[in-house]
């Protein structure tokens, strides 16, 4: 990929700082980014002259508005609009300036609440989606048919990544905010510091979900810019581990790596949101790519990484 251009839209974000890394690690040294500051991606114009600009050759489309159960149900206006408009402007500025790969990321959550298990890649749209996800899944399904609308108008070769729910180095520790995983390092965390005997975990503890390490994403991302092309999939391609475990059963290996020995009482006034959401991986394991980043070695680096950015005594910021 050395005479390539790799705009990683997104480079402050959990997946695409680590798709820069991934890039970096393997000598990349052509990636082009933009702060929030420096480009807009919510303003059509300013994406257009940016590509006219700096001609990428490939881009990974890592940039959204995300969140965990909590603030997709709270701001489901944000959610859906900031998604299509961001998603449409790199989408059509991809097409105008003849970028010759995209790899668009959606999320596991496009698929029905009550799909199948593990969720193949042809359950889209096929039931309704869990309503605390909706707006977002909407825009991120847009995203897919957007890209599969193109690639047939226009032949180019917009590929869609399903990743399942992530993890790792520069996630988003906002109580409000977060995903379970970082949230629960958190309040894990802060309950050992502060010598509480309970560690409180939303909702009943029994969905099931999928976790991967961000790193693992990053690898499928590079994979999909050197291997894979749109021909060689459906409309969209799933990326997990294809292993799941209970909200209850996270919380304990959180407990393990952070070292918290408390009890785990279940707030219930909270949504559980979807029972389970674990991807069917083998459509992407045929073409050659596993995640190789286990849970149990995942989460305690993932705990590294918010101890040194939030919990030193020198830390330079603390998490909202
Ligand atoms: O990662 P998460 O917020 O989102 O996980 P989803 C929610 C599950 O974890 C629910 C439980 O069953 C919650 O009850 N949970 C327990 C907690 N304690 C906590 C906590 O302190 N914080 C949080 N956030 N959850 C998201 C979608 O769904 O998945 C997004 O909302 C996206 O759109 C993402 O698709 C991958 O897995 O439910």
């Amino acid at each position: 990929m050395t005479e390539d251009n790799i705009y990683v839209a997104g480079h402050r974000g959990l997946v695409g700082s680590a798709v820069v890394r991934q890039l970096q690690r393997l000598g990349h040294e052509r990636i082009v980014t933009a702060s929030r500051q420096e480009l807009d991606l919510t303003v059509q114009a300013d994406v257009g002259a940016f590509f006219a600009a700096h001609r990428p050759t490939q881009v990974v489309l890592a940039a959204a508005k995300v969140g965990g159960i909590l603030a997709n149900s709270d701001l489901p206006a944000d959610f859906i609009r900031s998604n299509l408009e961001i998603q449409n402007n790199v989408i059509e500025a991809c097409y105008r300036y003849g970028v010759r790969k995209l790899v668009f990321l959606g999320s596991s959550c496009i698929y029905p609440k009550f799909a199948p298990q593990p969720i193949p890649e042809s359950a889209l749209l096929t039931g309704l989606l869990e309503p605390t996800n909706e707006a977002y899944a909407i825009a991120k399904i847009a995203g897919i048919k957007t890209c599969a609308a193109y690639n047939r108008q226009y032949g180019t070769n917009f590929l869609s990544l399903m990743p399942t729910n992530l993890y790792g180095p520069g996630d988003n520790y906002d109580p409000r905010g977060s995903h379970v995983l970082p949230a629960l390092i958190r309040r894990a965390h802060e309950a050992r510091v502060t010598g509480q005997s309970d560690l409180v975990v939303w909702g009943s503890g029994t969905p099931r979900r999928e976790l991967m390490h961000v790193d693992d994403l990053a690898s499928a991302c590079v994979f999909a810019l050197e291997r894979l092309d749109a021909s060689d999939i459906g409309e969209c391609i799933n990326v997990g581990t294809g292993i799941d475990l209970t909200i209850r059963e996270i919380a304990e290996t959180v407990m393990d790596a952070v070292g918290y020995r408390g009890r785990i009482v279940f707030d219930t006034s909270k949504p559980d949101g979807t029972p389970r959401k674990v991807l069917d991986v083998s459509a992407l394991r045929r073409h050659g790519w596993n995640a190789r980043i286990a849970l149990v070695d995942g989460i305690p680096s993932a705990y590294q990484d918010f101890l040194a950015r939030y919990a030193q005594p020198h830390a330079r910021s603390r998490p909202a």
